[in-house]
């Protein structure tokens, strides 16, 4: 997700554009900045049926920490939301 603000340089009359940019969640296969059922349905949707492909980066749906995006993701955020299982991994240390 990215925000943008102007900021105004009032001593010399400029105006810049700041982009401040904020880490993409684990688990926001959707990219709207929180993690919910519509990030199982949006990943499933895209590696079932075709859909949208989620924002890059792609580490924001491997949510388990392993390499690959595939549908063992999807159970696993499907267990994170309805089962109380483990939540998403700290993508962080991901950087794919
Ligand atoms: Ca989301
Ligand atoms: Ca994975």
């Amino acid at each position: 997700m990215v925000f943008k603000n102007n900021y105004a340089d009032y001593n010399y009359g400029n105006t810049y554009d700041l982009w401040i940019y904020e880490w993409p969640v684990c688990g926001d296969a959707d990219g709207d900045g929180d993690v919910d059922l519509a990030d199982v349905i949006y990943l499933a949707n895209y590696l079932l049926k075709g859909g949208t492909p989620p924002p890059i980066p792609k580490f924001r749906c491997n949510p388990d920490g392993n390499d690959s995006v595939n549908l063992g993701n999807v159970i696993y955020l499907a267990n994170y939301k309805l089962k109380g299982g483990s939540a998403p991994h700290d993508c962080e240390n991901y950087g794919h």
